[in-house]
């Protein structure tokens, strides 16, 4: 396996769930750690707590993936020793609503396709060119099996994910002749703060999303994305798909009693 010691590893929308947890993980693998999220405040505790499990630098900074001019900028003018990305992680993700397309509120689309789409997009022009000119790195994009079939209210939130699989996969493209590596991480139900933020704080709702399965953790995605990062250089995970044993697909779940 490779290893991560003192490698650089950017991942965003770091303040909660899988971005956290891999976070947490790069740094028990001694690797340097670069985190954003909109929320500061828990990048802050967060940034200590990566310390501690190993990480020998770490940097933080609020950042909004939505925001073109600010992704660029603030990227471009990270102090000088976090220029150089080895592995980015785009975790940056959200899913609003579960409701019928013809009748679901337009803002839900907007934030979800300027999140999952054009935020991705943002992150990765601004850190991909560095790593061809040193013809070094590995991007890893958080889709979904969402991306993979649709399935009732979530025509856009799936349609983020579909796009989100053609960009890692039109990235691999692009790239190749390059020893860069580009994989997507495919995940089904883990039980994060996904729901939540879908159902907009309704803890009730969210929580019947997880019930009486035994869902994915946060920490089994970030084990995923880690062993992806740590694969021999001429070996590429081009795609993982990733679901709790009790799901088949995004329709055919067993529940315990
Ligand atoms: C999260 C998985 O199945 O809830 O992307 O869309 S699912």
């Amino acid at each position: 396996a490779l290893s991560l010691k003192g490698k650089r590893v950017f991942v965003t929308g770091a303040s909660a769930g899988i971005g956290e947890a891999t976070a947490k993980e790069f740094a028990k693998q001694g690797a340097n750690v670069l985190i954003c999220a909109r929320r500061l405040e828990r990048l802050t505790k967060l940034e200590a707590e990566l310390k501690e499990l190993g990480a020998p630098e770490v940097f933080s900074f609020q950042l909004d993936v939505t925001d073109r001019d600010e992704v660029q900028g603030t990227i471009a003018t990270l102090p000088a020793e976090w220029r150089e990305i080895d592995i980015l992680v785009n975790n940056a993700g959200l899913s609003r609503g579960l409701n019928k397309l013809y009748e679901d509120d337009v803002d839900n689309w907007e934030e979800m396709i300027d999140t999952n789409v054009k935020g991705l997009l943002y992150v990765t022009r601004a850190v991909v060119p560095g790593m061809v000119a040193r013809n070094s790195g590995h991007v890893i994009n958080l889709g979904s099996i969402a991306g993979l079939a649709a399935y009732p209210g979530g025509a856009v939130y799936c349609a983020t994910k579909v796009a989100e699989r053609y960009i890692t996969d039109g990235l691999r493209i692009d790239v190749n002749g390059t020893d860069l590596r580009v994989t997507t991480i495919d995940p089904g139900m883990v039980e994060t703060e996904f729901s939540v933020v879908r159902y907009r704080g309704d803890e009730e709702k969210a929580a019947k999303v997880y019930a009486n399965i035994e869902p994915l953790l946060a920490e089994d995605i970030a084990d995923a994305i880690v062993w992806a990062a740590t694969r021999p250089a001429h070996v590429s995970i081009q795609t993982m798909v990733l679901c709790p044993t009790a799901q088949a697909s995004a329709y055919v779940v067993t529940r315990g009693a």
